[in-house]
């Protein structure tokens, strides 16, 4: 209802947090960076599973503090959090039942960070909501993205074609039923009431999936918003591109088949509902080296216009191994706060 979607059009400005395995390596594996996204780092430098897994392992971050990040959300002003429930990787963030490769089951840490930061933002009054790559999953044999071969992507390969070579044999259909659609109704059923889904990437669902999603959603969490990389047309309200920041709105954008799993870029807004994800420096997961931290002033610029725009800004940021958010981005943001 109206009231339910409310808060969206009224939110301005949001933390999405990218965490996961790839944050230990930081943007380097043995003499390789990892390119611009150091959460792509797997394919980018084609590491195998067998030692992928490894960093599972290794995981144990313990500065990690829901409540910290939480409330020094909300002392920046931003009024909603979306968190990588599953990164490309595949990693769950949460206590899985449909797959041991999550936090709870794989790592030394042992801790559900997802329910950790639900119940912080239940208690310090934020909207919480999830991200989930729901067609990429570097650790399943039938993950998406082999259809994409002639599409250029952030690493080597939109899927794991080194682990799974043999790309004519894959069934994303497989994926799909046995661990995409189960940890999304997991996600659903565990974790309290989600405001909003953020779904990425779709470049192998079929509209059957991207439909069984949606409905999905909405069976469990019918005020749960969902945005529009989940493709195929169904959605509730639409990303722009990363770090989009548009002239204008367009009273008159229409869902052409061709843009229908377009990244970026207006489609119809049903609610009128729009949102920038954006970055503070490159990277969205954590990397050492990337120190292209923009301004505060740029960045309080940037959400001014959005903002003006009626569109959400949704600025990223990427704990370490440890759980830290870095310093520098914080400095950061707490001086954005100071331009409003
Ligand atoms: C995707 C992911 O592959 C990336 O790791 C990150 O999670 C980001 C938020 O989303 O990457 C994209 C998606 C869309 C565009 C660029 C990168 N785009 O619209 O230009």
């Amino acid at each position: 209802s109206t009231d339910t979607r409310k808060w969206f059009k009224e939110a301005g400005y949001g933390m999405m947090i990218h965490w996961g395995l790839y944050s230990l390596l930081a943007g380097e594996w043995k003499d390789q960076k990892c390119g611009n996204y150091a959460e792509w780092i797997q394919t980018r430098c084609r590491i195998p599973i067998s030692e992928y897994d490894k960093l599972a392992t290794a995981f144990n971050p313990i500065y990690f503090n829901a409540d910290e990040i939480v409330k020094f959300a909300k002392d920046c002003g931003m009024k909603y959090l979306v968190f990588t429930s599953k990164h490309h990787e595949g990693f769950a963030m949460y206590h899985s039942k449909v797959d041991k490769f999550n936090v709870v089951d794989a790592t030394p840490f042992k801790r559900d960070v997802l329910g950790e930061l639900a119940e912080a933002c239940y208690k310090n009054g934020l909207k919480f909501g999830l991200y989930y790559s729901q067609d990429l999953d570097w650790h399943d044999k039938n993950g998406g993205g082999y259809l994409s071969g002639h599409i250029p992507c952030e690493g080597t390969a939109w899927c794991n074609d080194w682990d799974f070579p043999d790309n004519d044999k894959k069934d994303y259909d497989v994926c799909f039923r046995n661990k995409i659609y189960p940890q999304i109704e997991e996600l659903l059923r565990n974790y309290g009431e989600l405001s909003l889904i953020w779904f990425d990437v779709p470049i192998t669902l079929e509209e059957k999936h991207s439909r069984a999603i949606f409905d999905l959603v909405k069976k469990y969490q019918p005020d749960c918003l969902i945005n529009s990389r989940l493709g195929n047309g169904a959605y509730d309200y639409v990303s722009l591109g990363d770090n989009e920041v548009p002239e204008s709105i367009p009273d008159d954008a229409e869902l052409k088949e061709s843009m229908m799993n377009a990244f970026d870029g207006f489609k119809p807004s049903p609610y009128g509902l729009y949102e920038t994800a954006a970055t503070v420096n490159n990277s969205w997961g954590y990397c050492a080296w990337d120190q292209n931290w923009k301004s505060a002033r740029e960045i309080a610029d940037i959400k001014q216009k959005l903002n003006h725009l009626g569109i959400n800004y949704l600025l990223n940021v990427g704990p370490d191994g440890l759980g830290r958010i870095p310093a520098e981005c914080r400095r950061i943001l707490r001086n954005v706060a100071k331009y409003d």
